[in-house]
């Protein structure tokens, strides 16, 4: 008899561990543990999500005849952590071997080696086959690069896999269609509303559960409506395929008041713990460009996040822990301002993202990037409080997907391995793509003074900051010879606004 753990973000019944199983004689756990739930302070909606899908992911797997142990976080029995449960279970069930799969995280990874020594019975680490490219293969891949590009990466993938190729050339003759993207959005253009589901028994019973063991969290647990099942969780991906992807690259970067939604697939939280799978999220997008004519652009671009992004920031996470975690390039300090908390801020921009924040656990790509994570890196905030706050707020967050993002992507954290430029900006730009700033206290067009944008003046004053470490970088030429042929007065200008703003948010004065 074996024992198969199944994990709260490996809900998915191709994994290997479950395909193995020999459903008279083996049995499958899944717990709902304490250690899980708290190693950071998720986001209600999280953990509403988390649980309710795991409760019917085991529900399933029972009605498809497996053996399944299923210990709930309110079990009085419950030890609160994954080694007492396994623990637990071997006491019970003396197994010959244990199987789990390759966890999403370094310091699960790490129980899971130290259990064969600690409970004497085998353990075997099953590879994710649910990414397309696994560690070692990342490896192979950036073994002897000095630049560990996405792009580069990313074609690796379209050729193994074949997507949007012909005869072994991209399709249209282009490997990225980025240049056709990035439109602002027309106001007659219809956003689709997103899709819902109302709370199901399993789901009002969590509800409670999380309610009762959670209250202090960030978030509510109001107005859930997430898929919790694989079923569910297809109807997500068949809505975006039929009502938004036709628009996912045109609106890609777009930002609008009280919509976080827009022209995005919704689909990270399913994709993250199991129930969508990446090829066929892929898969499902080139048979759209191919029966429907939905545009190149759109196609390429969201695949690229699929394929791309999202396979390229897991081959970082493990080709670089745990000495990742450590990163620091700009040895940042600042403790993050509570209105990342309360959205309590003049700043409508950031008051917008905290807020959709908080209602839905989501926001999409660039409200994380160019909004709360531009001022993150603009504000010098510390790696750990930033990295705290992102893998805790979202529905999509495992430290596998959030580190990369947030260390390398936002923060620069790691000097460039990830992202070939810091990812900053004016306020210029996110009043280009959104309409945040007409409801702003401050003026977007002002440069400086009390009443001006301050995205205008940190941008200029981080620029200035470190030049040490930044003026060589190629795709920083532009603004460093601007900011070269600058008034020495004005910089002094910019510095003071910069040093008052500062002052203020380490008073928690609200800005
Ligand atoms: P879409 O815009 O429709 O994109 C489709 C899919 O592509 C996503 O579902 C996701 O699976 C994948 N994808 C796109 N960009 C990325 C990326 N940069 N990294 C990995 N996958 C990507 N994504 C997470 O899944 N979990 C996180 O914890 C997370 N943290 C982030 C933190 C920061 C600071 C930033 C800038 C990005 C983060 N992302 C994270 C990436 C991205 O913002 C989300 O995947 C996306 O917003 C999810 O919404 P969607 O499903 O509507 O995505
Ligand atoms: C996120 C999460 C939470 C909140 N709770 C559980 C849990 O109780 N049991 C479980 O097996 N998994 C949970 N998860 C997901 C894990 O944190 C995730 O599997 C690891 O971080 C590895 O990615
Ligand atoms: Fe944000 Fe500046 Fe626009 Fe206000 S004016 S919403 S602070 S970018």
């Amino acid at each position: 008899m074996n024992i198969i753990l199944i994990l709260g973000d490996q809900l998915t019944a191709s994994l290997k561990a479950i395909q193995q199983c020999d459903k008279d004689n083996d049995r499958i756990f899944l717990f709902e543990v304490m250690e899980e739930a708290t190693y950071v302070k998720h986001h209600k909606k999280k953990l509403v999500f988390v649980f309710s899908a795991m409760r019917h992911f085991a529900k399933e797997l029972k009605q498809q005849g497996y053996q399944v142990n299923y210990v709930t976080l309110d079990d009085k029995r419950n030890t609160g952590s994954l080694s007492g449960e396994i623990e637990r279970a071997i006491v019970s069930f003396k197994p010959k071997e244990i199987n789990v799969t390759f966890p999403g995280e370094y310091r699960v990874l790490e129980q899971f080696k130290s259990w064969e020594k600690q409970f004497g019975v085998r353990v075997n680490i099953l590879s994710d086959d649910r990414f397309l490219m696994q560690p070692s293969d990342f490896s192979v891949w950036a073994e002897g690069r000095k630049q560990l590009r996405m792009e580069y990466f990313y074609r690796e993938v379209r050729k193994r896999y074949q997507f949007l190729m012909e005869d072994n050339k991209p399709v249209g003759g282009k490997w990225n269609y980025d240049q056709d993207n990035r439109k602002t959005l027309p106001k007659e253009l219809r956003v689709p509303k997103p899709i819902n589901f109302s709370p199901d028994d399993i789901t009002q019973e969590v509800i409670a559960l999380v309610e009762n063991n959670f209250p202090e969290n960030f978030g509510s647990t109001d107005n859930f409506s997430y898929a919790v099942s694989r079923k569910d969780a297809l109807t997500v991906l068949d809505g975006f395929i039929k009502q938004r992807l036709i628009n996912f690259g045109d609106y890609q970067d777009v930002m609008k008041e009280g919509d976080p939604w827009l022209f995005h697939s919704h689909i990270s939280f399913y994709l993250n713990n199991g129930l969508l799978l990446a090829q066929e999220v892929a898969e499902a997008a080139e048979r759209a460009y191919k029966n429907n004519d939905i545009p190149i652009n759109a196609v390429e671009g969201f695949i690229r996040q699929v394929i791309g992004w999202r396979e390229y920031v897991r081959g970082i996470y493990w080709y670089k822990m745990p000495e990742y975690k450590k990163n620091n390039y700009f040895n940042n300090t600042r403790k993050l301002p509570d209105f990342y908390w309360s959205a309590e801020t003049k700043m409508n921009c950031l008051h917008q993202c905290v807020s959709d924040t908080r209602e839905y656990a989501y926001a999409h790509h660039i409200q994380r990037l160019m909004v709360l994570g531009n001022f993150a890196l603009l504000a010098d905030i510390a790696p750990e409080e930033l990295n705290n706050w992102y893998l805790l707020v979202y529905a999509d967050a495992y430290e596998w997907v959030e580190l990369p993002n947030v260390s390398g992507m936002v923060l620069f954290a790691d000097g460039g391995l990830l992202a070939s430029k810091p990812y900053i900006s004016s306020g210029a730009y996110i009043n280009r793509m959104s309409d945040y700033c007409k409801k702003c206290d401050y003026k977007v067009t002002k440069k400086e003074g009390e009443d001006a944008c301050p995205f205008n003046y940190l941008y200029w004053d981080f620029l200035d900051r470190h030049k040490e470490k930044l003026s060589a970088n190629p795709r920083l030429g532009m603004p460093y010879r601007t900011l070269q042929k600058m008034e020495k007065n004005k910089i002094r200008v910019i510095q003071q606004d910069a040093e008052r703003f500062f002052k203020k948010i380490d008073n928690d004065e609200k800005v």
